[in-house]
């Protein structure tokens, strides 16, 4: 599994707030409505914990004060715990912290301990990457491309599935596809059929996932895969609107959905 870096986490706030104009642009609403709406709730002054954690490759720089700059931008109080792992828990949980926010290698999760509920960082991406794409303002059906079946892009295509849109997929992982066409049905993509998507959920860790023939000239690529799906010649269109962004908009999926 793909680790952040450092350098992905640079200048953290600024992505987001360019990913919020195109969000807005593009779907009518920013992210903190549409995650109200998604979860149904809204902050309530809770108290973040964020404990740092040594295990696997260890601690990422920039990755707990970006959580801490997360927390503050959706107005709530937060804080780095002065120790990593157990030490750091007990911290918070003797602090009295309400949600606790921390990752290993494997697992980035959000526990609010106050009222039990717990949030994995792939399925609240998922749910909220595929979400926004769904909103696309120009679009002229309900079909929805999604492209990786992973563990975020499962997570996203059974959402919009519940949601009641025509879901076609693609992942070379030909038991990952299957599961999704006999579990969630969703549609195989087939380049063959020449099918343009104006709006399009990506997400695996490659790059240039996205070619030309499967995409509408007005559409909506919101992915959360690292690197960048659209090739450079693609991005140069102005009529593609294009979300992606390292960790605030999942993690605030995160923060909505236990709230
Ligand atoms: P994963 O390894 O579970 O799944 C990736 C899937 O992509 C695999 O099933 C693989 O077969 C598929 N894939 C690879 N190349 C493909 C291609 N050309 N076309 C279609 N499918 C292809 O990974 P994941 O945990 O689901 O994460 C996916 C990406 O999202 C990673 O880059 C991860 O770092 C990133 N991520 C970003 C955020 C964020 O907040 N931006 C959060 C979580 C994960
Ligand atoms: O980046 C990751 C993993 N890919 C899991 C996230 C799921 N999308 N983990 C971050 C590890 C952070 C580190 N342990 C720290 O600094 O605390």
């Amino acid at each position: 599994m793909a680790l952040l870096t450092p350098e992905d986490l640079e200048d953290l706030l600024n992505k987001l707030r360019q990913s919020n104009e195109t969000i807005k642009a593009s779907t009518g609403k920013g992210i903190t409505e549409i995650c109200e709406e998604v979860y149904g709730t809204r902050p309530a002054s809770q108290k973040v914990a964020i404990v740092p954690i040594t295990a696997g490759n260890g601690i990422i720089g920039n990755f707990s004060s970006s959580l801490l700059a997360i927390t503050e931008y959706f107005g709530l109080e937060g804080y780095i715990t002065d120790h990593p792992d157990i030490t750091g828990y007990h911290q918070a949980v003797s602090d009295g912290a309400d949600i606790l926010l921390m990752a290993d290698d494997h697992m980035f999760i959000a526990h609010n301990l106050k009222n039990g509920k717990i949030a994995a960082n792939h399925i609240c991406t998922g749910v909220i990457y595929s979400e926004i794409a769904s909103r696309f303002i120009h679009a002229g059906s309900k079909d929805v491309m999604v492209i990786g079946l992973g563990r975020v892009g499962y997570a996203g295509a059974e959402h919009l599935v519940k949601k009641g849109f025509n879901v076609y997929a693609y992942d070379p992982n030909t038991e990952f596809m299957e599961k999704a066409i006999e579990e969630l049905g969703v549609n195989a993509y087939d380049s063959a059929d020449h099918k343009k998507f104006s709006m399009v959920f990506e997400a695996t860790p490659n790059a240039n996932t996205i070619s030309e023939g499967m995409i509408t000239d007005r559409c909506l690529i919101s992915t959360p895969g690292i690197p960048c799906a659209l090739p450079a010649e693609l991005a140069e269109n102005g009529d593609i609107d294009l979300v992606m962004e390292p960790l605030v908009i999942g993690a605030a999926a995160m923060l909505y959905s236990v709230f």
